[in-house]
């Protein structure tokens, strides 16, 4: 049995100049996740008896559970001095750490730090996901908005957290793509998923079809490509949309499949967020051999210009997103 501790420590041999900082800032996130994981598990006896979202003795609101895992998350990472920054979902901007050890450390990162949290209310799975590259402002000296908006090309390290029927931590540093299921007895991440392979294709398709009308002509055709009846080909494939991209992507990463979150006519650029969803999401995906694209490029080469940019994503198993692809293309309006 390893640990999700010892493996990184062994992994860190993979990175020649690697002098144990991103080790530590991966105990950080570790940490943090399981605190998260902890009050997650606490909910729905919190919604039974109305303490959540209700006033106080003191007449404060508690705090939902998304601001609370962003004071989690940003709390651990700072405390743990191996970040100069943080941009999250949940905050207007981005957060410089300005404290010796924080100002001259080399990393930043880029969170969500509950994704899905909608779904929290009826006892359904959601995650964490994030995103860290080196600061490209000079060490010593407040970060700024350039660090924050690279492709996603130049990240160091990426991963997601699923508070799930288990709890897993799944990460990548370029090397795989490797899981981790928590044992809740003792609070400890085990390796459970050694070099995750998602299959080049499979048969479930994951978009939320309420959205059908508003969709672009390639999207739809597609979808119905998805439900024609080709049995050589495993087709009609099985719908499953969870409505949390943390456990329809691990679903479809594990089984095969394709997660499509496209532009629709009222949002242009969809829901999902570049910087703290899709290039974290996108590099796992191309770990696992799988692909990641807004319908035309690929996300990881898109330059961002904005904190908080939305882009279409279509990401999974190879072929299934070619295959998606191919019908943007065929099918420009
Ligand atoms: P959130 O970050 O506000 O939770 O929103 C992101 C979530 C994703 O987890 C999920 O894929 C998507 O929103 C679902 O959106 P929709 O309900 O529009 O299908
Ligand atoms: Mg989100």
């Amino acid at each position: 049995m390893i640990t999700l501790g010892e493996y990184i420590i062994e992994k860190q041999h993979d990175f020649p100049e690697a002098s144990g900082e991103l080790t530590s800032l991966l105990g950080a996130i570790r940490l943090a996740s399981k605190i998260v994981n902890r009050e997650i598990n606490k909910a729905g006896i919190a919604d039974i008896i109305g303490a959540t979202g209700v006033e106080n003795i003191q007449g404060e609101t508690q705090q939902k559970l998304d601001l609370y895992a962003n004071d989690v998350f940003k709390a651990a990472l700072e405390a743990r001095g191996e970040v100069c920054g943080v941009a999250s979902e949940e905050e207007d901007d981005f957060v410089s750490f300005d404290s010796d050890r924080g100002i001259n450390s080399k990393y930043v990162v880029l969170m969500d730090p509950l994704d899905g949290s909608t779904n929290i209310d009826v006892n359904v799975s959601v995650g964490t996901i994030f995103s860290i590259y080196k600061r490209v402002s000079e060490v010593g000296t407040p970060v700024t908005i350039d660090d924050f908006l690279q492709p996603g090309i130049k990240q160091v390290a990426a991963g997601y957290v699923i508070y799930g029927s288990s709890t897993m931590l799944v990460y990548t540093t370029g090397n795989g793509v490797h899981g981790f299921t928590c044992d809740p007895s003792l609070g400890v991440f085990y390796l459970s998923h050694e070099n995750m392979q998602t299959p080049k294709t499979g048969n479930c398709y994951s978009i939320n079809e309420g959205n059908y009308l508003k969709f672009p002509l390639g999207v739809k055709k597609y979808i119905k490509f998805c439900q024609e009846i080709e049995p050589e080909d495993n087709r009609p494939y099985t719908s499953r949309y969870i409505g949390s991209l943390v456990a329809d992507f691990h679903r479809n990463l594990l089984k095969g499949g394709i997660f499509i979150y496209p532009s629709t006519a009222q949002a242009p650029n969809g829901k999902l967020r570049l910087l703290y969803e899709s290039n974290p999401i996108a590099f796992l995906s191309e770990q696992s051999g799988g692909r990641a694209t807004d319908g035309f490029q690929r996300i990881m080469e898109i330059n961002p210009t904005e904190l908080h940019q939305r882009v279409p994503f279509f990401c999974g198993s190879t072929e299934m997103v070619k295959d998606a692809e191919q019908m943007m293309r065929d099918n420009q309006e």
